[in-house]
């Protein structure tokens, strides 16, 4: 029997660049889930006669969330629950399921990145049924009806025994818990070369995949290890733990950096590749080479070809503005379309459903394509092994071999973390109120060109978002942009983006952070980060 429970409404559920982001101990305090579940089904119009996807990445009270979103759908009338084993979906294979199975939408618990564990940090979101990150206006309705929730819809049931794959009931609706591996391997397997690349493992090719105690683990074994013969133990941290082990599963250089000194050592193997807490962001690297996620992409664009699912070629690239313009560099050179969306994957759904783009990428490590709605890091791990077989060159010929074609985009992100807020705020509002003067004037020799605030018209529905990031150019078109991260969940994050052209044949090994100097010198002078923050050092740099 549905019962009503009345609740005061929440104030702080807002949903940031995906979804809703907390402490763990937020999203327990009672009714808080309830809360944002009821506002999501507000938003889509009601949960009655529909069916949804739901999972996580098995992070720290993932398996009890679930449960308590199962209640609230089935009190509701929905008519279907397809639920990965275990409460456990990556975000790509949650994506993959929603359309695969046509149903209503999906709702995804994850912080991501971010830590995990009762004193860490915990996440849901809703995906629509193109698969993809519901985009703003839905984002905003369901923050709207947060803020009038006084009641919520649920139903007193035992607990469903998740692990158990199969059908069964909970009041009138069916739960169907499936093997939350098998559809996403197949799928990967419809569109990579597998035999090209099983038959180079068996050569002798080697490869260190670190699944940071996070979900891609059974993922990563069952596609790397049993169906592309990959030598056992390739995979490490292979076991989801619902703190990650104490990690903090970010594949960049500074969190991951037990395979960054496996791959930059003298015994590195051949390729190696992370991902994150839900399976959508991967780092890649090659033996004595870091693939930047925005050359990722670039190569990705120009390569694609050689994977079977791409061999018909791309239609076009888009990538979020912080993102370097290597890939538009290779758009250019192809002829294909090049476009350019605030941060977050939301703003390339759009872009994917009306087929004007296949691949997309984001310097936050996320690259994908149209065969899901979210980045993908083992499907970028696949394509990049995908084109390793068939060119048979390293990560580091192939790396160099593109520049030489396109020049080098450096690029690096600095990350200055958990900095109080009102003093983040301060110094991006100082910056947007000078943005004005500063074209035409120099910083260190530098002539700046361009000043602006990003904003962004969705070319498919005309939609518009304002205030996506401060840009300020240069005459030799090096850039800087300042914003604001969007999934932290303790104070603010300021990421500055860093990047020059060079456009070779010389120059084109230097060191990223040695090549942007000037650019990094110029970037705090401008906006005075140390008078505003405190902070003259970076905690992250990528
Ligand atoms: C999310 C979004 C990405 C975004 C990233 C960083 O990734 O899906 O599109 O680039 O956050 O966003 P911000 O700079 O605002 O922190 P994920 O992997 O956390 O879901």
């Amino acid at each position: 029997m549905p019962k009503l429970i009345k609740i005061t409404p929440f104030e702080d559920q807002k949903p940031g660049t995906s979804g809703l982001r907390k402490k763990t101990r937020v999203f327990m305090q009672p009714h808080y889930l309830e809360a944002f579940v009821q506002a999501i089904f507000h938003a889509i119009g009601g949960a009655a006669g529909k069916t949804f996807v739901i999972g996580g990445d098995g992070r720290f009270y993932n398996d009890r969330a679930v449960q308590i979103i199962l209640r609230l759908a089935a009190a509701q009338g929905a008519r279907g629950a397809i639920v990965g084993q275990g409460g456990i979906l990556s975000t790509p294979a949650a994506s993959h399921l929603i359309r695969l199975n046509e149903t209503d939408g999906g709702i995804i618990l994850s912080a991501s990145h971010n830590p995990g564990g009762e004193d860490e940090d915990f996440g849901i979101k809703f995906n629509m049924p193109n698969g993809g990150p519901a985009p703003e206006a839905v984002t905003e309705a369901m923050f709207a009806a947060t803020k009038t929730m006084t009641q919520y819809t649920t139903m007193d049931a035992p607990d469903i025994d998740l692990r158990a794959i199969g059908s069964t009931q909970l009041g009138g609706m069916t739960v169907q818990i499936v093997d939350p591996v098998a559809d996403y391997a197949n799928l990967m397997e419809s569109l990579f070369d597998f035999p090209a690349m099983r038959t180079r493992f068996a050569a002798g090719f080697t490869m260190r995949f670190d699944a940071m105690c996070a979900v891609t683990g059974p993922y990563a074994r069952e596609i790397l290890e049993n169906r592309l013969g990959a030598a056992p133990g390739t995979v490490t941290h292979g076991t989801p733990l619902p703190d990650f082990g104490g990690m903090h599963p970010d594949p960049n250089p500074t969190w991951a950096h037990e395979l960054m000194t496996e791959m930059m050592g003298d015994a590195a193997p051949d390729f190696g590749a992370a991902s994150d807490g839900d399976g959508d962001r991967n780092m890649v690297l090659g033996a004595g080479a870091y693939v930047s996620p925005s050359d990722s992409l670039a190569v990705l664009a120009a390569n694609a070809h050689l994977a079977p699912g791409y061999a018909k070629g791309i239609a076009g690239v888009a990538r979020s503005m912080p993102t370097s313009a290597a890939a538009d560099r290779v758009a250019h050179a192809m002829g294909i379309a090049c476009y350019e969306t605030p941060t977050g994957w939301k703003f390339f759904g759009n872009l994917l459903d009306a087929g004007r783009v296949t691949l997309c990428g984001e310097e936050s490590f996320g690259t994908g394509s149209d065969h899901v709605r979210e980045k993908d890091g083992l499907w970028a791990v696949l394509l990049w092994l995908n084109i390793l077989a068939v060119r048979k060159q390293s990560v580091a010929e192939i790396l160099l071999d593109h520049w030489h074609r396109y020049g080098r985009n450096y690029y690096s992100r600095h990350d200055f973390e958990a900095i109080e807020t009102d003093k983040a705020d301060a110094m991006i509002a100082t910056l947007r109120a000078r943005l004005a003067a500063l074209p035409g004037t120099k910083v260190d020799g530098l002539m700046i060109v361009a000043a602006d605030d990003f904003a962004y018209t969705d070319p498919v529905d005309g939609s518009a978002s304002q205030k996506q990031g401060v840009r300020i150019i240069f005459d030799d078109g090096s850039r800087i942009v300042y914003r604001l991260s969007g999934t932290g969940t303790e104070g603010a994050t300021l990421r500055v983006y860093l990047e020059r052209y060079q456009p070779g044949p010389d120059g084109l090994q230097r060191d990223p952070q040695e090549a942007l100097a000037p650019i990094i010198h110029a970037a705090h002078q401008i906006a005075q980060i140390h008078a505003h923050t405190g902070r003259s050092q970076p905690n992250v740099i990528t």
